[in-house]
């Protein structure tokens, strides 16, 4: 009985001490994401996070807000928060690792200067800002400050901006660039030299990029995964240009404008990379696409829309029993 009592004492004191300790939220980081909601409107009847903003809680518990052990602010998640308005207050959150903030109405004036005063903490760790993706009514000022080089922590990026700059490909730690469905535009520039890149995963879909591929793509030689797909590119890739990119298992060119010379002589044949995904719909392919008959570990292939003449070859329903196919072929 005693000891049950004891036990039950015990028990009360550390749940009491748990709730001292956890309650960790700081004054100043708990006005500047106050300041922030302040900033802008949302709408509570859609929105899932920012009416639950309540003063008298540990902000560190509000939703879409996580802090560090110290109470510092080093993540905040506001998808679906329905937010229209200012994040500039963002930028005094200093220790900010982690910034979610795709889907919602978002403006920064200017926006460059926010991102340079994120970029001088270099906490950033990744950064997912789809501003206005949803609604595109009107475009976020762009082109990204050139000290965006200096984000050496980044590893993941996803971003909508209207310019950027090609040492994005050369962030040392970023491992996933994805810029799809923004308004991209004009030519990647060529200017990376000796690039030494761990990207992993590109995805410039649904773009409006235009000219030439740069060649320091085929550089970046731990790509796993690339998509220029629905782009306005006008050049032909040569096939043999892929024999660089040996990890490469997932490759989009579909209607991205270019053309591909998938002309490959026999030795650089045996070094394609094995593709998992190809999808080349519309990159007017012309007849020989014997280059297919190396390529063991087809999954998914689109060729829609392109020249290829004649009948299909037999050895094309041979790729397709090894695999669950949904193949394409016109
Ligand atoms: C929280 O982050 C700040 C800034 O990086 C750091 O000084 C502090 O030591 C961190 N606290 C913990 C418990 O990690
Ligand atoms: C961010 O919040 C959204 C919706 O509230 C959730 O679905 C998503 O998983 C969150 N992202 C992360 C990385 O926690
Ligand atoms: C987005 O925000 C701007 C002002 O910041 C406002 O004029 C516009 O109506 C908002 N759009 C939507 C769809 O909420
Ligand atoms: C990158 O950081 C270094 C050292 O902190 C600084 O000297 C340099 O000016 C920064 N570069 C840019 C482009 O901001
Ligand atoms: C695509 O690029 C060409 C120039 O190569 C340009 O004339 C055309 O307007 C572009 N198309 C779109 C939709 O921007
Ligand atoms: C393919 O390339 C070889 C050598 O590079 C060339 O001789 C041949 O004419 C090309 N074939 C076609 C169809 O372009
Ligand atoms: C098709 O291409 C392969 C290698 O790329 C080559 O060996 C073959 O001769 C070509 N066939 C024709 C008809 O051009
Ligand atoms: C294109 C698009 O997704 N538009 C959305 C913009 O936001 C309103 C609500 O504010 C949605 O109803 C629209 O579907």
């Amino acid at each position: 009985m005693r000891s049950q009592l004891l036990l039950l004492i015990l028990l009360v004191v550390v749940s009491i001490m748990k709730d001292v300790v956890e309650a960790k939220c700081l004054e100043d980081q708990k006005m500047q994401l106050l300041q922030l909601r302040n900033d802008g409107t949302y709408d509570p009847e859609l929105s899932t996070k920012l009416q639950y903003w309540d003063e008298r809680i540990d902000c560190c518990e509000w939703r879409g807000v996580s802090c560090n052990g110290s109470g510092q602010v080093i993540g905040l998640n506001l998808t679906d928060a329905w937010f229209s308005g200012s994040i500039n207050a963002l930028s005094d959150l200093k220790f900010l690792s982690v910034i979610i903030l795709d889907f919602n109405n978002l403006s920064a004036a200017p926006f460059s200067r926010l991102l340079r005063r994120l970029i001088q903490s270099n906490c950033l760790e990744s950064m997912l800002l789809q501003l206005n993706r949803r609604n595109t009514s009107e475009d976020i000022p762009g082109p990204l400050p050139s000290s965006m080089s200096n984000l050496t922590q980044l590893v993941y990026l996803d971003l909508f901006v209207n310019r950027f700059t090609a040492s994005l490909f050369s962030l040392p730690s970023l491992d996933i660039l994805d810029l799809s469905r923004n308004k991209f535009s004009g030519q990647i520039t060529d200017q990376l030299q000796n690039v030494n890149s761990p990207l992993t995963k590109i995805d410039l879909s649904a773009n409006n990029l235009e000219g030439p591929l740069p060649e320091f793509l085929f550089e970046l030689k731990h790509v796993i995964k690339l998509s220029l797909s629905s782009n306005n590119f006008s050049a032909t890739v040569k096939l043999d240009k892929f024999t660089k990119l040996q990890n490469l298992i997932d490759l989009d060119l579909s209607g991205s404008g270019l053309s591909v010379d998938a002309n490959i002589s026999q030795s650089d044949l045996a070094f394609l990379p094995q593709l998992h995904s190809l999808k080349l719909a519309s990159c007017n392919l012309q007849n020989n696409i014997s280059f297919l008959k190396n390529q063991y570990s087809l999954e998914v292939l689109d060729l829609s829309d392109n020249h290829i003449k004649g009948e299909i070859p037999n050895w094309i329903w041979g790729i397709a029993e090894n695999s669950q196919c949904s193949e394409s072929i016109s």
